[in-house]
């Protein structure tokens, strides 16, 4: 396969869907559950970082640099399109075949700014979420923003958001300022997600200032790799850590069909073992189940960015069908192609609306 999946993103080259593509006509809806959007307020203040180069954050520089002084032509149509939450992105859904977009704030959403800064723009995001849900509720659900920096009132807005706003779980993007949501200072965060039945989504961000400089010598930072070891390290320390045994119930949506970790599993589970038999350190100890086992029993997987039939069919093959949700990763990922591959999957009917629907639904418990 040899396309520029970033000359076609975004590009609205992408073809139009069929005229008689309806749910009704295929069999299932199409639900993306990785979709990006950013409000004007964000896209303003990630230009002042820029500006004044007033965080300490490599990975930061990398990743919305290409949005600096003289935005391309790329640029600028990205940034159009993850703030346009009205006519523009329902005639993209429509034209690539998407039902409904699960809304999730862009990467790295609140976590780089100050605990007050970062929790009261958690709160005025959820809330014009909310009201852009509001007007289109069957075609947009999605996540709350919260600010790990200021874990109990972290806690507290995902039950607003959950409880009052109608949002379907919460999303976090990878690190905070260099730290990992497995220190049990985050924990109340988990509490909460927990308590009120909820999922957490991993989202990526680039890696974290500690590990992130051999990886952008080689331009490597982002999505093509920098995002996978930085969140599969991110989800392989809340296993190891024993989240799961202290909060049996937490419910993990990891995209990018597991940020590599589903290949991994057995020499994971074979090293931990090894490692926890030894006592080779404090912050190894003794888990109730295997690694594995966390990841089938509290994590679900979909697919952005990874329409690729071998790696779907693994994780669906490790965990189940219903594990296994579709997401495009829209505005970064918009092709149409990729879609028609998705609806050729080799797996059965029943299967593909779990795939495209049905997990989704009960997931994130859609209405
Ligand atoms: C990109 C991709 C940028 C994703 C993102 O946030 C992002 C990209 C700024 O390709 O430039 O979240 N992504 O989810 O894959
Ligand atoms: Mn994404």
């Amino acid at each position: 396969m040899t396309y520029d999946a970033r000359a076609g993103a975004g590009s609205g080259g992408c073809g139009v869907a069929k005229m008689s593509d309806t749910p009704e006509s295929r069999g299932y809806k199409r639900i993306a559950t990785e979709e990006a959007w950013a409000t004007p307020e964000l896209v303003q203040l990630y230009t002042q970082i820029l500006d004044t180069r007033s965080i300490n954050d490599p990975g930061f520089y990398s990743l919305w640099g290409f949005f600096g002084k003289s935005p391309t032509p790329r640029a600028k149509d990205l940034i159009d399109r993850i703030q346009d939450m009205g006519e523009r992105r329902l005639n993209d859904m429509d034209a690539t075949g998407i039902d409904m977009q699960l809304l999730l704030l862009t990467a790295p959403g609140v976590q780089v700014f100050d605990p007050p800064t970062a929790t009261a723009l958690a709160v005025s995001t959820n809330d014009q979420l909310a009201e852009i849900i509001r007007k289109h509720p069957t075609r947009y659900q999605g996540l709350a923003a919260f600010a790990p920096q200021a874990p109990q009132a972290a806690a507290r807005e995902i039950e607003r958001a959950v409880t009052q706003l109608g949002l379907k779980g919460a999303v976090v993007n990878s690190h905070t300022q260099g730290e990992y949501l497995d220190d049990e200072k985050f924990w109340d965060i988990f509490a909460a997600a927990e308590a009120l039945d909820v999922p957490v989504y991993i989202h990526p961000n680039s890696p974290s200032p500690q590990m992130v400089e051999p990886f952008l010598s080689r331009c490597l930072d982002a999505a093509i790799y920098g995002f996978a070891a930085e969140t599969g390290l991110h989800a392989l320390r809340l296993i190891v850590s024993g989240v799961f045994d202290r909060f049996p119930n937490l419910k993990i949506v990891l995209g990018h069909l597991g940020e590599g970790l589903p290949y991994w599993l057995y020499r994971i589970d074979f090293m931990h073992a090894g490692i926890v038999r030894s006592n080779r350190s404090p912050g190894a100890l003794p888990l109730r189940k295997k690694p594995s086992e966390y990841l089938r029993d509290n994590f679900y997987f979909t697919t952005s960015g990874m329409p690729w039939e071998p790696s779907i069919s693994l994780v669906q093959r490790l965990f189940g069908h219903d594990k296994v949700m579709y997401a495009m990763d829209y505005p970064y990922e918009y092709v149409k192609e990729e879609v028609d591959m998705m609806d050729n999957l080799p797996i059965t009917p029943q299967q593909k609306k779990m795939f495209f629907q049905s997990n989704a639904e009960r997931i994130f418990k859609l209405p």
